[in-house]
């Protein structure tokens, strides 16, 4: 079976998506996420000027080679626009695949480990009553785990708040935001927070937080400590991850169990974490961390160290980069909770799929593939709108991490 059309397909359904359509001689389309959220037409390009024509004429069959001739070929290796464009080939690749042998993908990676994956939803609020609030909406709609976050009094703009009970969505229309942080504010709030939650509905559920990069180790090491009543499934990106020694330094502190890596692109940024025993949960997103082929691998080293999947399940991962997330998470022995939030009206019409969420989990489709097309008469309803996540300034105008 040789790849006769690659294809690069921009869209925007209430937010930008960037899709890698492989068309076969035999006429089965395979599909692939390509977004990489405030930098989309980077890896529209690399694809299309650079990837597009070396996939014609290849055969289909051949995933593991095609991976390993973009990576070793193109001689520049790992980061996020390269790591993304080799994703979306590669999740292309293993739904042609599936369709081709009439079966799921999760079959092709050795057939279900569990049932469903159990999933987390993100509870926010500007006060600690309105997010209070909001985590008794999921606790009845039947999730079992759910992330908070709240605003903190006296900072405008705090990550993961969407305001008045809105769904939370970072990435604006036009130049970047601006937003101001204070860090010691916000590790006198958070403890509060978490308090009043487990006070409110008791411990018989799993609760997270996303701390976004924004500590040093020594304060990421006191919220950690300061959060540990409070029994949280995980904390998440304490501190940016580049120093991956520093995670020692929490560690050494804290029981409260670490998730790290929305933002790798590769095992090489989590290799230390996972072999030291540093984090418990590595969230490299399938679309971002080279696709199935690679994020299988990053799961295999983890698995040795007692580290969990955690995948980023954000709404700018499209329906194509979260059923192949829902594809790794059945197959795998060493899975932890996947990420879930839901997409707009828009975006699941311009994305039909199979997957569905039940009971507090996200079942994969049971369809030849991935169980996700394009309607790119949809998709073309929708253009491209040029869209950036916030930067980050702490009140003396000093950037921050985001
Ligand atoms: O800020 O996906 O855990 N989820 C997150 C996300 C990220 C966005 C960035 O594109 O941290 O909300
Ligand atoms: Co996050």
């Amino acid at each position: 079976m040789k790849i006769i059309e690659a294809r690069v397909i921009v869209t925007s359904p209430g937010r930008n998506f960037v899709t890698l359509k492989l068309t076969t001689d035999e006429g089965l389309v395979g599909l692939g996420d390509a977004t990489l959220n405030g930098r989309e037409l980077a890896v529209a390009s690399y694809l299309t000027d650079h990837v597009c024509p070396l996939l014609i004429g290849r055969d289909a069959g051949r995933i593991e080679d095609t991976w390993n001739y973009l990576y070793k070929g193109a001689y520049w290796r790992r980061g996020p626009v390269t790591m993304t464009s080799i994703a979306a080939v590669d999740v292309a690749l293993w739904d042609l695949k599936g369709k081709a042998a009439a079966l799921p993908v999760y079959q092709l990676l050795g057939g279900r480990c569990r049932d469903a994956a159990t999933v987390y939803g993100h509870a926010n609020g500007e006060t600690v009553d309105e997010a209070v609030e909001q985590v008794g909406a999921y606790l009845r709609a039947g999730y079992r785990a759910v992330r908070v976050q709240a605003g903190v009094p006296g900072v405008a703009g705090i990550y993961g708040v969407g305001g008045h009970g809105q769904p939370y969505e970072p990435a604006v229309a036009g130049l970047p935001p601006e937003t101001v942080w204070d860090t010691a504010a916000y590790l006198r709030h958070i403890p509060d927070l978490f308090a009043a939650v487990r006070d409110k509905y008791g411990f018989d559920f799993h609760l997270l937080h996303d701390v976004h990069h924004r500590l040093t180790p020594i304060e990421a090491a006191r919220l950690g400590r300061d959060l540990e009543p409070y029994r949280l499934f995980w904390m998440e990106d304490p501190v940016p991850a580049e120093l991956q020694e520093g995670f020692r330094l929490i560690r050494g502190h804290t029981t409260t169990p670490i998730a790290v890596g929305e933002v790798f692109n590769a095992v090489w940024d989590c290799r230390q974490l996972i072999s030291e025993q540093l984090i418990d949960f590595v969230r490299t997103p399938v679309s971002h961390g080279g696709g199935i082929t690679h994020l299988r691998r990053i799961l295999g080293l983890a698995e040795l160290y007692h580290v969990r999947s955690g995948f980023h399940g954000a709404t700018d991962l499209s329906p194509v980069c979260l059923a192949a997330a829902l594809h790794v998470d059945v197959s795998i022995p060493n899975f932890g909770l996947q990420e879930y939030m839901a997409h707009s009206a828009e975006t699941d019409e311009v994305f039909p799929h199979s997957y569905r969420f039940e009971d507090g989990a996200l079942l994969a489709g049971e369809e030849p593939g991935l169980g996700v097309d394009i309607d790119e008469e949809a998709a073309a309803r929708y253009p491209y709108r040029a869209a950036y996540l916030p930067v980050n300034r702490l009140r003396d105008g000093t950037v921050h991490s985001w």
